[in-house]
């Protein structure tokens, strides 16, 4: 119940439709609070509360192949303050082949713990994260901790989700009311060609993004068996788009079955090539 003793906050989430205030349950747990996502049909309902038995999922995603980091991307524009190249960041393969970026995601999890928010940051011409993971309807802000212009532009299946210019340092906006459908957002900077983010937005907060030794951890997950899902953007150069960014092929989606154990801890692994 930790997370509700928390005066200052208000009931999650103010900017999503909300049902399950009334009656019954609800009222006797206090402050279960259920939303339902965006527009999209069949729309999804988690429901917000304590998890007193909660298990924990552990693993890692490992590099099964020989990993090639990609070729350093040009800068195009302000090179005095983002310098002449950024490194691809496509495919990061760390110690004992780690992934880093990996999204690992649980399926079907309908009530459990408070989502967090999520920060993408503008720093040193790159998105900070390279690839992030929120709960549609979390307080999501775009940042620019930079003295230039970046102009953040988030696509899902190529429709524009935020297009958001930042031309001052530290400046934030807050986009959280965009963000209201499940996938993946894929994000580019019009100011800059080689800066490029992944977001993946799911219906449910247990979401991990696997660190640079490829290791991710989930905790307080109601007991039970789901899917879970690993999602790693493609890394592999297919073209340029028409300002010279690089394509890439398709994501790799991995799935497996793992069961989560009342206050105890599950692992798994996954292996990309
Ligand atoms: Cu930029």
């Amino acid at each position: 119940m930790k997370e509700s003793s928390d005066p200052g906050r208000p009931p999650f989430p103010r900017s999503v439709g909300r049902r399950g205030w009334g009656g019954g349950a609800c009222s006797r747990a206090g402050f279960w609070a259920a939303l339902v996502l965006g527009t999209a049909p069949g729309a999804v309902a988690y429901v917000e509360g304590p998890v007193p038995d909660g298990g924990t999922l552990a693993g890692h995603v490992r590099f099964g192949g020989e990993p090639v980091r990609g070729e350093p991307i040009p800068v195009r524009k302000n090179v005095d303050v983002c310098g002449e190249t950024k490194p691809s960041q496509a495919l990061v393969v760390g110690a004992a082949r780690g992934v880093r970026d990996t999204v690992v995601y649980l399926e079907g999890v309908e009530r459990g713990k408070r989502p967090s928010d999520f920060d993408l940051d503008n720093a040193k011409c790159l998105f900070v994260p390279h690839v992030g993971a929120v709960m549609a309807g979390a307080k999501v802000r775009i940042k620019n901790a930079d003295p230039v212009l970046h102009n953040t532009h988030g696509f899902h299946d190529r429709q524009t989700v935020f297009n958001i210019a930042l031309p001052n340092k530290d400046q934030v906006v807050d986009v959280t009311q965009r963000i209201r459908k499940v996938g993946v957002i894929e994000v580019q900077c019009d100011a800059h060609t080689h800066m490029r983010a992944w977001i993946v937005v799911r219906d449910n907060p247990y979401v991990a993004v696997t660190d640079e030794r490829g290791q991710f951890r989930i905790t307080d997950i109601p007991p039970g068996r789901y899917r879970v899902v690993a999602w790693h953007a493609g890394w592999v150069v297919t073209g340029k788009d028409k300002d010279g960014r690089p394509v890439y092929d398709a994501p790799r989606v991995l799935t497996q079955e793992v069961t989560i154990p009342a206050r105890g801890e599950a692992t798994v692994g996954f292996e990309l090539k």
